[in-house]
């Protein structure tokens, strides 16, 4: 084939890419997320899902795989990399060492409220996306879970009511924490939690109230102190070039629909956090505040842990939290 006819040939086809009516091809992305269908994270999945359908006229599906029960948790952003998923939902948190401006997800007592916590997403998104686009992956939304507090099978009421006992983890960060309380870690994803309490493998944890009522935690652990450690958040990606093979107009409406997912799941986040807290009231979970000489002193471990993290990140994490903590 002659050169000018090949060029001719890929200027159509682009402009193809650019014009074709919505509907002339269609797509079906996988998405798998480690957790559940119904929680409040998987039900705005459900309804970004439904949204990029509508506004694509059927262009682009998008099929959850919820659970870990197609990729788990632990392995969804690397799967998305590989292409062998096209999109994906995890916890930012965990991230930390692919990511080291997630980290500041979990770092404790500095998010305090919703609104300080997209202030926060604000802040990393770009780093983030820095990231990310470097190792083949677009941002499209990230969600908070409710602040996290401390679940506890006996009630506390000094630090040294922690020494000894296994901490449930679920990132880098409960595990230092867990350290620096002088407790045993113990991993234990989400989805296994009640099999581990049942199990007698867990005596406390820091999570949601979310978390807490999903897993029904009432049958082993009996007090809740809402700390308002962090405010961790699930962050959905796509593979880069998965993205760019989409037609403009389908890329576009899917980036409305991340955004309206983005804004959803904030308010989401703050309606399931009072259902749930709620719900481990009425099952008899004493939700309470700590004593505030063991407050002060959770400040101060946390004041101590803020300090590793930015040695650790460096410059990046003063650029974060600089605009952070300015009026
Ligand atoms: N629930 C998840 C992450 C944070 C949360 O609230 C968990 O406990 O694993």
């Amino acid at each position: 084939m002659k050169l000018f006819t090949v060029a001719a040939l890929l200027v159509a086809s682009a402009s193809y890419a650019q014009n074709t009516p919505l509907n002339a091809v269609s797509v079906t992305w996988k998405l798998a997320t480690g957790y559940r269908a119904e929680s409040f994270h998987g039900k705005n999945l459900a309804q970004f899902a439904q949204d990029v359908d509508a506004a694509t006229q059927g262009a682009l599906k998008i099929e959850l795989h919820t659970n870990s029960s197609l990729v788990k948790l632990s392995e969804i952003k690397a799967a998305v990399q590989s292409g062998r998923l096209e999109a994906g939902e995890t916890i930012m948190s965990a991230l930390a060492k692919e990511l080291p401006l997630a980290g500041a997800d979990s770092v404790p007592f500095v998010v305090g409220t919703y609104a300080d916590a997209l202030r926060m997403w604000q802040l990393q998104r770009p780093g983030i996306e820095r990231s990310t686009a470097m190792q083949g992956l677009k941002v499209l939304y990230a969600a908070p879970w409710p602040p996290q507090g401390l679940y506890s099978q006996k009630s506390i009421h000094s630090e040294a009511d922690f020494r000894g006992t296994q901490m449930r983890t679920y990132n880098a960060s409960t595990v230092r924490i867990a350290e620096l309380l002088g407790a045993k870690p113990v991993d234990v994803p989400m989805v296994e939690v009640s099999k581990a309490l049942s199990e007698g493998r867990m005596d406390n944890m820091i999570t949601s109230s979310v978390t807490g009522a999903e897993n029904k935690v009432w049958s082993h652990l009996k007090y809740y102190y809402e700390i308002n450690a962090w405010f961790p958040k699930n962050i959905v990606v796509v593979n880069t070039a998965v993205f760019e093979a989409l037609p403009e107009n389908a890329k576009k409406a899917l980036l409305i629909a991340a955004d309206r997912a983005q804004s959803r799941g904030w308010s989401m986040s703050q309606v399931a956090n009072t259902d749930a807290t709620n719900e481990l009231k009425a099952n008899g979970i004493k939700v309470e505040r700590m004593p505030r000489e063991l407050e002060n002193r959770l400040k101060r471990l946390g004041e101590k842990f803020s300090r590793e993290w930015v040695r650790s990140v460096g410059n990046d994490a003063n650029a974060l939290f600089i605009p952070f903590y300015a009026p």
